[in-house]
């Protein structure tokens, strides 16, 4: 027989795997995991399961109660993340669960959003619903992160992906486009989109390669993230993909604040959103710190930067690399390149000791490794 605190982890656990479901398409709300449950002789008897829906409405609890019915009463609720307590779209889950009789809260983390903030958690007591809150917490507020540094920081948890070939290089300096990756590292790299609410490039890539920045795995084209072009003059085509697109996934171009406002008309006449921030230092580029701000205003919580090195490496540069995708092709390119670790990039995988690594993994004829950020 299980005891009550095992019981507590593994639902939790389920509670978190629920709400990776969610990932890069609940923004700007964070992906929450919720399990209704009555402890058994074998272990938890699940009785509803729920995770934040498309668009971040209905939460999970909603979702999960009304999965268990009547079962709820006298039931335990595991919870990746507070229970809200404000009044949204709809009314606070914290009364949902109220009303559907629940006698227990397991909760991962409290929620920092300044609505909530820990009154759900007093709300759910004032009732006398028995709370317990850390469970898993680490794990809950790691899942979460993104969510969490917007709410903290105002600024979306960042990825960067890179493709190099065996002797470290994004491509020829110059040169056309190179294809590193295989279609199995490619696949991956979509799946990473669609758990991803925003793709990030520089306007470079756009000239130079046209991109769709979709992403096209089976079954889940509709979960495509938000397009984001860092564009200090704005020349990002109309007759670009990304903006002739921009109806169906939407396209943000992230200009600076003094760039011609001739160049704007026809991209918003083609449903692409035009945001302003100020150049960055000494007149290049742009700010990335208050670029990426405006994405988290809009309510983007995770960017996935496929922008190649500099602008990779511009972001190390700011401390905003939260995680790195590494792609290393089979193949050397035999002759001088675009490095693909730029100085503050490697900075990140060799010196930062809170970087965690992952082996690299094969992937069809590529290497993956991962690397990550646990501030
Ligand atoms: C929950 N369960 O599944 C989620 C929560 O705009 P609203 O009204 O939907 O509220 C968004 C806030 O609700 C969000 O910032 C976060 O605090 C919380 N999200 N809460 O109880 C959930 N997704
Ligand atoms: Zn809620």
């Amino acid at each position: 027989m299980s005891g009550a605190a095992d019981d507590d982890v593994a639902t939790m656990r389920i509670a978190l795997a629920l709400a990776r479901r969610g990932l890069g398409n609940t923004w700007p709300n964070p992906a929450v995991g919720a399990v209704v449950w009555k402890p058994g002789s074998q272990g938890p008897i699940i009785l509803g399961r729920g995770w934040t829906q498309p668009g971040g409405r209905p939460h999970a609890e909603p979702v999960a109660l009304a999965q268990a019915g009547a079962a709820a009463r006298g039931a335990t609720l595991s919870v990746t993340l507070e229970p809200c307590s404000h009044f949204g779209k709809t009314g606070p889950c914290s009364h949902a669960i109220i009303e559907a009789g629940i006698a227990r809260v397991v909760s991962a983390i409290e929620d920092p959003d300044p609505r909530v903030n820990g009154r759900g958690h007093i709300i759910l007591r004032a009732h006398g619903i028995d709370v317990t809150v850390g469970v898993l917490g680490r794990e809950a507020r790691w899942g979460n992160r993104g969510f969490i540094k917007r709410m903290v920081e105002g600024r979306p948890m960042v990825t960067v992906k890179l493709a190099q070939t065996a002797d470290g290089f994004a491509g020829a300096t110059g040169g056309p486009r190179l294809m590193i990756t295989g279609p199995d590292a490619q696949a991956r790299v979509h799946m990473l989109r669609a758990q991803h609410d925003a793709i990030m490039v520089g306007v470079g890539t756009v000239l130079a390669d046209d991109p769709q920045l979709t992403c096209r795995l089976p079954g889940l084209e509709a979960r495509s993230p938000v397009r984001v072009v860092l564009d200090s003059d704005l020349r990002t085509p109309a007759a670009s993909l990304l903006a002739r697109t921009a109806r169906e996934v939407p396209t943000w171009v992230i200009a600076a604040a003094d760039a011609p406002a001739g160049r704007e008309a026809s991209l918003l006449a083609a449903g692409v959103v035009v945001e302003r921030v100020p150049r960055g230092p000494a007149g290049q580029g742009l700010d990335l710190l208050a670029a990426l701000g405006a994405v988290a205003a809009r309510g983007v919580t995770r960017v996935l930067c496929e922008g190649g090195p500099t602008l990779a490496d511009a972001l190390a540069a700011v401390g905003q690399v939260d995680a790195l995708e590494l792609i290393t092709g089979p193949e050397p390119l035999g002759r001088p390149g675009l490095p693909a670790i730029g100085p503050a990039l490697a900075r990140f995988i060799d010196h930062d000791p809170h970087v965690e690594r992952t082996h690299p993994v094969p992937l069809g004829r590529d290497l993956w490794q991962s690397f990550a950020r646990r501030r």
